[in-house]
């Protein structure tokens, strides 16, 4: 089932009809962006631009976006049929998301064919789209794995996190103390050392999506798990970190903690469906090495979807994100949860329980938002019973509209928690990742189970609701079947 490396997968996308050449020449500026967008929002085929504007004569030639940008190809590259509804698709991830593989180590890889490092150093030889038309500058970091390692544990954290072209030699970023890099940053710079930090372009896209997912076990493992095979992992030339042998390009560099190295960075076009953060001083990759095969493929994506447009991951990020959740409540001991499901946006989530006691929703939002699952996600949760179908928008209109009523307690605010620096409902001061590390969210529960302090009423039948009064009676379901056809109905 595994893609050997980002050649295998193209290659398989390109089999089956799915895999667009562009030959036509196209500009980095704006033009790669545009058509990704159109071409995704009507679930299109992958996309491989082989003529690139001012790149025709460099060592970088050629960028592939929107891989997975259909259900079908994603569950084709997690070995599914095609046809394996969401539903499962998410019983599966938390399932492969509980089976970690270890990855193993190589001496050599064909990441290693050409080592570029010092003064040769050159961003620009990339063909890197601007995106959209507000983006600060060039993303470089967009589907990027980005792989920073725990000085005092020694493990490795693997997060997707954006950064733009800054300088030839240097990336500025969007570092968040709450993610997985940020928590390793904060020890560098305890100790008073830069950060190394290795970033991929171009590999098996199943790396990409645990980066992109706030997973609770080491990303590589869960890549392994993911493709059903180990990460086959290679060094860094210039530091300890390990990065998939057979990966595109490599760049290898240290992130400062002074502020005085602090380059502009920002906005993007980001997920929410609206430019997210300001063009500040953040923190800046300087590089010190970059590794890539022989006719590197670059790759990366757009990352916004908004009503009716969409990126390659919103096929799979409801999907990853649902699995891990439902994995923290069941770390965390919360019974009888049938089911979780995030929608296009991580910001709301709902879940499905077999309600066993007053405060069964509540324990889930404790456990949810007390993880680190909720750092971008989770800020409105909506609880349901199991007789709500959690993938089906009129179920929970109807159990929103008759299973909560705020004045019995069904709606609760947790003020003051972190949230997400690109939510622009939240105001922009509140959300200054360098001042605070994060973003501010009031977070919100909407108890829509069966509220357990309505008594049982005599005329409902001794339950706490009336019957349902849609339903028909089994005496007349029996007649109905019976005379169907005499009525004169097909
Ligand atoms: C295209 C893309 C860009 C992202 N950029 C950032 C970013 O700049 N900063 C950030 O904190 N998270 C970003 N995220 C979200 C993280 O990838 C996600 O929270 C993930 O869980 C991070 O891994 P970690 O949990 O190991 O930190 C991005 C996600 C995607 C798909
Ligand atoms: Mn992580």
């Amino acid at each position: 089932m595994a893609h050997e490396d980002l050649r295998e997968w193209i290659g398989v996308l390109e089999n089956k009809g799915e895999l667009k050449r562009v030959k036509a020449e196209v500009d980095w500026d704006e033009e790669i962006g545009a058509i990704t967008r159109e071409i995704s929002s009507y679930n299109g085929p992958a996309l491989l631009f082989e003529r690139i504007k001012d790149y025709r004569d460099s060592p970088c030639r050629r960028l592939f976006t929107n891989g997975t940008g259909t259900k079908e190809r994603v569950c084709r590259l997690l070995g599914l049929s095609e046809e394996t509804s969401y539903r499962d698709i998410v019983r599966t991830l938390k399932e492969r998301f509980s089976n970690p593989v270890k990855p193993t180590k190589v001496q050599h890889g064909p990441v290693k064919e050409n080592v570029i490092s010092g003064d040769k150093i050159d961003l620009y030889q990339f063909p890197v789209p601007k995106w959209n038309p507000f983006d600060g500058g060039r993303y470089i970091m967009t589907s990027a794995s980005v792989v920073t390692m725990d000085p005092e544990t020694q493990l490795i954290n693997v997060g997707t996190y954006r950064g733009m072209i800054s300088t030839k030699r240097t990336i500025s970023v969007l570092l968040a103390a709450t993610q997985g890099w940020g928590k390793h940053f904060a020890k560098y710079k305890n100790r008073g050392e830069e950060m190394p930090v290795a970033v991929v372009l171009g590999w098996d896209p199943t790396l990409f999506m645990v980066a992109s997912t706030p997973v609770n076990y080491p990303e590589y493992e869960m890549a392994g798990s993911l493709r059903g095979s180990p990460v086959e992992l290679v060094r860094c030339e210039t530091s300890d970190l390990l990065v998939p042998a057979t990966a595109e390009i490599v760049i290898e560099g240290r992130i400062s903690p002074d502020p005085k190295t602090f380059e502009l960075e920002g906005p993007y076009s980001e997920y929410p469906g609206y430019y997210g953060g300001q063009k500040t001083p953040k923190h800046r990759i300087w590089v010190e090495c970059i590794t890539h095969r022989n006719d590197p493929i670059l790759t990366g994506c757009l990352t916004g979807s908004s009503p009716g447009r969409t990126n390659e991951g919103t096929t799979w990020t409801p999907a990853t994100f649902s699995a891990v959740a439902w994995q923290y409540l069941d770390q965390a001991g919360v019974p009888n949860v049938l089911g979780v499901w995030r929608g296009k946006w991580p910001e709301v989530i709902r879940v499905q329980i077999r309600k066993s006691y007053r405060g069964h929703a509540q324990q889930v939002a404790q456990a949810l938002w007390g993880s680190s699952f909720a750092n971008y996600a989770a800020k409105h949760l909506i609880v349901v019973d199991e007789d709500i179908d959690i993938f089906d928008w009129e179920a929970l209109e109807w159990a929103l509209a008759y299973r909560v009523n705020a004045a019995m307690g069904d709606i609760s605010f947790f003020p003051g928690t972190v949230g997400s620096m690109l939510d622009p409902s939240v105001p922009i001061e509140e959300r200054n990742s360098v001042k605070y590390g994060h973003g501010k969210w009031t977070r919100v529960l909407i108890d829509a189970t069966i509220n357990w302090e309505l008594e049982p009423q005599e005329q409902y039948g001794g339950e706490r609701y009336p019957p349902l009064g849609t339903a028909i009676s089994p005496k007349m379901e029996e007649t109905l079947k019976k005379r169907w056809r005499e009525y004169g109905f097909e």
